[in-house]
């Protein structure tokens, strides 16, 4: 195993449930608008990835009409990336456990670290290096880098290519189903750590799943990649995961 490439939101943070949707819900009452996105809820709205989809999602959803919303959905998700930002700087989204010990073990080991994220880099940047270190990650490809988002293979396509590496020397760690599907597309082997919006996502094709970082010893990612069955990874076929 020569690289590790590590999903952020759900992966290395927990920063759904206080995070993401803490910060759509200010943006919303700043804007004067009457949505708000409760826990339970907002755990269905994530398979759109993307706040910027989901937003579209959502208030297509409420009726509003496509112009409405290519005029407000910018603004709208420009000032929840502000939000969620100053929720980071506050330390109100913090490692996931057990994730900062294991980023450690991988580079004392000599394996590189990246990071292939959907979300967008005004806000991934200022939390990897607020939390993790920047420098640590290379390369750093977010939402912003690519044409469509997880679970089209596209960011790990990239990643895979910056890496320079063969995909059977790369592992991917993610949390979710879209992010499972996009690792396979790319022809990568996946270990998921499920969270509590993700316990119960088709994970099949995952070379491993657990439910935390705890206790999660290199040896055990690189037992996963070495027994992971790439060869008959379904290539990426446009549709979302069935949830
Ligand atoms: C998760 C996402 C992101 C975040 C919100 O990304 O789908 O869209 O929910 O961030 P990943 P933005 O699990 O791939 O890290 O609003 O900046 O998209
Ligand atoms: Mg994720």
């Amino acid at each position: 195993m020569k690289a590790v490439i590590f999903d952020v939101d759900g992966t290395l943070v927990d920063s759904e449930r206080d995070g993401h949707r803490v910060a759509s819900n200010l943006a919303f009452e700043e804007f004067g608008l009457p949505y708000r996105w409760d826990v339970g809820p907002y755990g269905a709205l994530l398979e759109t990835t993307g706040g910027q989809q989901r937003l579209h999602r959502y208030l297509e959803g409420e009726g509003m009409g496509q112009a409405e919303r290519d005029e407000l959905v910018p603004r709208l998700h420009g000032r929840k990336t502000e939000l969620f930002r100053d929720l980071v700087t506050a330390g109100k989204v913090g490692p996931r456990p057990g994730v900062e010990a294991l980023l450690d073990d991988i580079e004392r080991a000599g394996i590189r670290l990246a990071v292939a994220t959907t979300g967008s880099r005004a806000w991934v940047e200022p939390l990897l290096q607020r939390l993790f270190g920047l420098d640590r990650f290379s390369p750093i490809l977010t939402g912003d880098e690519v044409a469509v988002r997880k679970p089209d293979p596209g960011v790990y396509l990239q990643a895979l290519d910056e890496l320079g590496l063969n995909a059977g020397d790369v592992l991917v760690v993610e949390d979710s189903a879209n992010g499972l599907v996009a690792a396979r597309a790319a022809g990568l082997a996946c270990v998921v750590v499920v969270n509590d919006y993700t316990a119960e996502h088709p994970l099949d094709g995952a070379a491993l799943v657990v439910d935390t970082f705890e206790g999660l010893e290199l040896a055990a990612l690189e037992h996963a990649l070495s027994t992971a069955d790439i060869r008959h990874f379904p290539m990426f076929d446009g549709l979302a995961p069935p949830y």
